[in-house]
């Protein structure tokens, strides 16, 4: 039995062939003779998940005997990507599984695209969320993952009479083999009700409050194994799942009740329905928190239950064995829920709880956008979870006593500072709710660090400065580099003699002395060359649109959102157009044979009910749809947008990319990563001085980088006078709006036009067009000089190692959790 239970399950080339076929025979029960792509995948994700299980399953009982402080990461959303060839490669199977269905008559790459993307997020934080468990599993590192299991992801974007709609996401219709269900791990959550006072406790001497009446719903617990690459140790990603209550007892109900218990389990079901698809703003929906709260609850009653499984661990040790990460407000509501555990469950005193809670618990902020701060109205926390109000009171006034005492008769401060907002209806701020009850407070990029610091929390940074840390972001390079490209990955190990630039992202500095080496630089070309052509193939079919692998090609991919001016991205290229055809007109085949072909690339969603966002997607498509077809303009420029970007697309994009677009106004983009993804994969940045992209040049030097445009504190400047200070138009912004008014380009688009007039400019697309041209003629002067444009390509990609989320990761184990990996080997 002992030498059963040591055996893992076999991997040869056969083995494997015969754990596909089974699978497509008995789980599947499908015929295993018909050629069916999808049902090979399925049975070829479940074989790979087999072997994945094991490990699994052996990690935690390793841990758990190991006694080793574990993270935890609370994120609403996650953006995971496909799963298959991560898998593989992390099992080091990848090759096998290949030789494996080829004979069975099936290409890998194929059944790769069989898998739809998880679409459990919206944007860059939840992306950050799936990168950064791939590293903790992949350094070792004790984590789980929790999350929500969306019936619904992320809407499909489909473009209909040149404009957004939005479509329904079942992203499970087909079943998802990487995930268990746990029937067995279910907890009770409860919303609504009353307090009723309960006399003293007998031992604290405390008033006792009983929550009672309301509702409950269950949470059940979905998990995903998180493998680590090239180590057996795997991590376990939990999502939740809402069901009604009453399945719990529906058998004992009589005539009466039963129908009515039916309509309760209606209620109930659509609580992990749907992701809200916003990205940079928090609408104060009841939904949405109640989808916070039923969410963090099931977690830390989860994470309480495995603390305590062991009798020697006490409570107030807590801290030593479990952090707890807060990505974003969205799961502060952990922070009161964590006390109302310890006081009215664990029935310990105010202060030690405060303690453990907040030595325990830690905040990223991602975001310094004022409409994404979220607040929620008081009278809804009172009515929704009223034993939280009264315990976020309780925390307010032990706050604001520490203020006072600190700054005596400094009123304003206390006013600035508390957690609620004397507004009618009051508010409830989660940041300070956050801040107050966490240990660290984290931005993402130095920049955002700093402004946290210097405008967003100041009160705060001057009463505990040692409490915010800078961990820029930064991105898990086998996915972007390794998985997303294996042609230029190829030209890299070449060129190095070796792979071991896979786990030391550092080594990639070598090749810096060979980037002018043609040889190199011919590898590389043919690379990105093979890369391109994959690319123009993907726009023909799913855009229709033919474009030119030897163009130069421009790429603008992430959330449609004002401060990241993909209008001013596409107003360049409106002048562009404009300016082509009047140097036909003028006859001037000197200035036009000069020119450089380029392909403009936009992807991303705008949120459904983002107008601006949404009318930003119509102008790129009008011009689109003028610029493509004018027969006088050739290849110079072609503009696509492809629809329903995401984890998938960009992992086809992102290599076939000459140049790309980071152009936020400077102070809003918190980090940004694709910045970094896209650098790791030889193209060059056109980027505003913002976020990470400042970092990414000190690390790959000015030369590389194409910079434009104001800095945060000028942007800051301006927006203090844009009231009174109105700036004269660059005369070429003028001319494209002029045209556009003109109907140029089909609709007049007078909201976007007015929106760009001086004083109403609030992302300064007026004050930056000017120096963003002359950045987009530096560079297609220098993309005319291939040799030059490629040394600085493989001379970027070779600086980028700070940007691997195995850096960041290293920084949050060591200045926020205090926690040493563990690596796990197998018996035997
Ligand atoms: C809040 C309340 C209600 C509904 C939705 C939301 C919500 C959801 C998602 C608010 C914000 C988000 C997403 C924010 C986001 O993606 N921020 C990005 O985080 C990245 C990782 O740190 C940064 O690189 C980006 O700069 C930042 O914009």
């Amino acid at each position: 039995l002992w030498k059963l239970m040591c055996t893992y399950l076999p991997c040869d080339v056969l083995s494997l062939q015969k754990s596909i076929v089974q699978h497509v025979e008995y789980t599947l029960a499908r015929r295993r003779y018909k050629k069916d792509k999808g049902s090979f995948y399925q049975a070829t994700a479940v074989s790979v998940r087999d072997r994945l299980i094991e490990r699994w399953t052996d990690t935690q009982q390793y841990l758990s005997s190991k006694d080793t402080k574990r993270v935890y990461y609370l994120s609403l959303e996650y953006l995971l990507g496909r799963n298959l060839q991560n898998a593989m490669s992390c099992l080091a199977l990848r090759n096998r599984y290949a030789a494996a269905l080829e004979e069975l008559g099936y290409k890998l790459e194929e059944l790769t695209e069989e898998e739809r993307d998880p679409g459990l997020g919206s944007g860059g934080l939840g992306r950050l969320a799936s990168c950064f468990l791939d590293s903790l599993a992949t350094l070792n590192y004790a984590a789980w993952g929790y999350g929500i299991r969306y019936k619904y992801g992320m809407f499909e974007q489909r473009l209909i009479g040149r404009a957004q709609a939005e479509f329904p996401d079942f992203w499970l219709k087909e079943g998802y083999p990487w995930e268990v269900e746990r029937p067995d791990v279910q907890y009770l959550v409860k919303m609504y009700g009353q307090l009723e006072e309960d006399g003293k406790d007998p031992v604290t001497g405390r008033p006792r409050v009983n929550w009672v009446g309301g509702e409950d719903v269950i949470a059940e617990g979905f998990d995903i194994p998180v493998p680590g690459f090239h180590t057996w140790n795997t991590n376990n990603l939990r999502l939740w799942t809402s069901k009604a209550s009453c399945e719990f007892n529906l058998g004992s109900f009589n005539d009466g009740q039963y129908y009515a218990a039916i309509g309760e389990k209606e209620r109930s079901e659509p609580l992990t329905s749907v992701l809200y698809p916003c990205d940079n703003n928090a609408p104060g929906k009841e939904l949405r928190l109640r989808q916070q709260y039923f969410y963090v609850s099931a977690t830390l009653q989860d994470i309480l239950r495995r603390y305590k499984k062991r009798p020697e661990h006490s409570l107030l040790d807590l801290p030593r064995k479990v952090a707890i990460q807060l990505n974003e407000t969205h799961p502060a509501i952990a922070i009161p829920e964590f006390m109302r555990l310890l006081l009215d469950e664990e029935c310990l005193g105010w202060k030690e709880a405060w303690h453990i809670t907040q030595n325990t618990f830690a905040y990223t902020n991602h975001t310094v956008m004022p409409e994404a701060l979220e607040v929620w109205p008081l009278p809804l926390m009172e009515q929704l979870l009223p034993r939280h109000l009264t315990i976020i009171y309780e925390i307010n006034h032990h706050f604001l006593g520490e203020v006072r005492a600190r700054w005596p008769a400094d009123q304003g401060r206390v006013a600035r500072m508390s957690i609620i907002e004397e507004s009618e209806p009051k508010l409830i701020k989660m940041a300070h709710l956050a801040i107050i009850g966490c240990h660290r407070v984290n931005g993402v990029a130095q920049v955002h660090t700093g402004l946290l610091c210097s405008s967003l929390f100041p009160d705060f940074y001057e009463m505990w400065p040692q409490k915010f840390v800078n961990i820029t972001n930064g991105v898990n390079h086998r996915r972007w580099m390794l998985q997303a490209n294996p042609a230029m990955s190829a030209v890299i190990s070449k060129w190095l003699g070796t792979h071991d630039w896979i786990h030391d992202l550092g080594l990639l500095a070598r090749l810096k002395d060979l980037s002018s080496n043609p040889e190199l630089q011919r590898d590389w070309q043919e690379a990105k060359m093979y890369n391109k052509r994959k690319l123009a193939d993907f726009i023909k079919r799913e855009c229709g649109i033919v474009v030119n692998a030897a163009a130069m090609f421009d790429v603008h991919v992430k959330r449609i959102h004002e401060y990241k001016r993909q209008l001013m991205n596409i107003l360049g290229v409106a002048y562009r157009y404009l300016r082509i055809l009047s140097l036909q007109q003028e006859g001037n085949t000197e200035a036009l044979g000069q020119m450089v072909p380029r392909v403009v690339i936009f992807a991303g969603k705008a949120a459904p009910n983002y107008f601006v966002a949404k009318d930003v997607i119509k102008l790129v498509l009008a011009v689109a749809g003028r610029v493509n077809n004018d027969a006088r303009i050739g290849d110079l420029l072609k503009v696509v947008f492809i629809p329903n970007y995401n984890v998938s697309m960009a992992e086809l994009i992102i290599p076939g990319t000459d140049v790309s677009q980071h152009i936020s106004t400077a102070g809003f983009e918190a980090s940004g990563t694709s910045n970094m993804k896209f650098c790791m994969n030889g193209s060059l940045l056109l980027g505003s001085r913002d976020g990470a992209n400042l970092e990414i040049e000190q690390s790959i030097g000015k030369d590389n980088m194409f910079m434009f445009g104001a800095n945060t504190k000028e942007v800051d400047q301006l927006r203090r006078t844009i009231n009174f200070r109105k700036p004269q138009m660059d005369g070429r912004l003028r001319w494209v709006l002029e045209e556009i008014l003109s109907g140029r380009f089909g609709a007049t688009f007078h909201d976007l036009v007015n929106s760009l007039q001086p004083g109403n400019d609030g992302y300064m697309v007026g004050h930056d067009f000017g120096s963003y041209l002359e950045a987009n003629e530096v560079v297609d002067s220098i993309f005319k000089n291939p040799p030059a444009w490629t040394t600085k390509c493989i001379d970027s990609c070779a600086s980028m190692s700070r940007f691997s989320s195995d850096r960041c990761i290293r920084e949050y184990a060591e200045k926020i959790w205090q926690v040493v990996p563990h690596q796990f080997k197998p018996p035997g």
